[in-house]
């Protein structure tokens, strides 16, 4: 594992609750810091495929990088208080929007630039398959059926880094409580967008056939589980595209490839549905992985993870990987 160590002490946070108000200065200080180099590195340790190919340019400030995340806000929202805090900082903006997996538009974390390419107007997501009641919805739909609310989760990556994000969406219940799968339906499979001309050229590490479009799965009761949600916001304000903008799943409990982005088909089947990771390399992505220490990636110990949400300069800390991610309480009965 080859990873450059930036050398700076891990310091608890001011508290534990980073509240909406404090992470909303935070944003504001970053912005008129926007431009400053902050001339750090660090070198992504294994991707998904077990790459250690350093990242090139991953640490940066810049306003085309801040224009991205400058989205209009999703307020009001309620702010679940069951997940207000967790037991780390929430990650700075500035460092999460330029650290993301997204292979639609490569295979490196600095995807930011190149998804902007993703046309979101007018975007639909159609729900279909086993359900009395298939529909397609407009993402204004949504926004107007579902309350939303902010849930601060943690985001744990199979390749062992992770992060705090303050996510703004609904839980998947609450559609699931809409178009009311059947009795038959025991499966759900999420499709993302993709569109050849807009993505990049094919990500050499994935090998010659990709199994696109993204796909990604769960079992109703894990769908239907309180913790499982769509995510239509990110920090307050709508999905930047890097994200997955303008609705993808979030599994704090699984792996964060389970979190399929830009979705726009939900379909509710029998059989348990194919889906991306596990098409290209079954071993190491399980369709039902949930984080777990104990249970090693085939290329690596998943018994630690780096915390890289302590500040903008990608310092980060080494932690023990918790059971389900921490969710324990919330999950562990569907896996009896
Ligand atoms: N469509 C799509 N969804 C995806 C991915 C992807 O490559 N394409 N990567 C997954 C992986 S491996 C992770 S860790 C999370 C990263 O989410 P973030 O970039 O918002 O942190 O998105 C997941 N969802
Ligand atoms: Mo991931």
């Amino acid at each position: 594992m080859t990873i450059i160590r930036v050398p700076k002490a891990w310091k608890l946070p001011e508290a534990q609750v980073t509240s909406k108000s404090a992470y909303v200065n935070r944003r504001r200080f970053l912005k008129t810091i926007a431009n400053a180099s902050l001339g750090a590195g660090i070198v992504s340790a294994l991707g998904c495929k077990g790459s250690s190919v350093p990242e090139n340019n991953l640490v940066s400030s810049n306003q085309a990088l801040t224009a991205t995340l400058d989205q209009p806000s999703l307020e009001p929202f309620a702010r679940n208080p069951a997940f207000k805090t967790v037991d780390r900082p929430i990650t700075d903006e500035i460092l999460a929007g330029q650290y993301n997996n997204y292979y639609e538009f490569g295979g490196s974390k600095s995807i930011w630039r190149a998804s902007q390419a993703l046309p979101t107007d007018n975007w639909q997501v159609t729900v279909t398959g086993l359900v009395k009641n298939p529909r397609t919805y407009d993402l204004d739909d949504l926004l107007k059926k579902f309350p939303l609310e902010e849930r601060i989760y943690r985001l744990r990556c199979v390749e062992a880094w992770s992060m705090v994000l303050p996510w703004v969406g609904f839980p998947m219940k609450l559609l699931m409580a809409e178009v009311e799968p059947t009795d038959k339906a025991r499966f759900v499979s999420f499709t993302s967008y993709y569109d050849p001309k807009i993505s990049l050229a094919p990500v050499q590490s994935l090998g010659q056939k990709v199994p696109w479009p993204y796909t990604e799965g769960l079992r109703l009761e894990e769908m239907a589980n309180e913790l499982a949600f769509f995510a239509v916001g990110v920090y307050g304000e709508m999905l930047p595209k890097q994200y997955g903008a303008p609705i993808r799943a979030v599994l704090p409990w699984k792996y964060g490839f389970k979190g399929a982005k830009s979705i726009v088909k939900i379909d509710f089947v029998e059989q348990q549905p194919a889906t991306f990771w596990n098409t290209l390399s079954p071993s190491e992505y399980g369709f039902e992985d949930n984080v777990n220490p104990n249970k090693p990636h085939p290329r690596w110990s998943q018994k630690t993870e780096r915390f890289i949400g302590k500040g903008p300069d990608l310092s980060w800390e080494e932690r023990p990987t918790l059971p389900y991610n921490g969710y324990e309480e919330y999950v562990a009965s569907l896996y009896k």
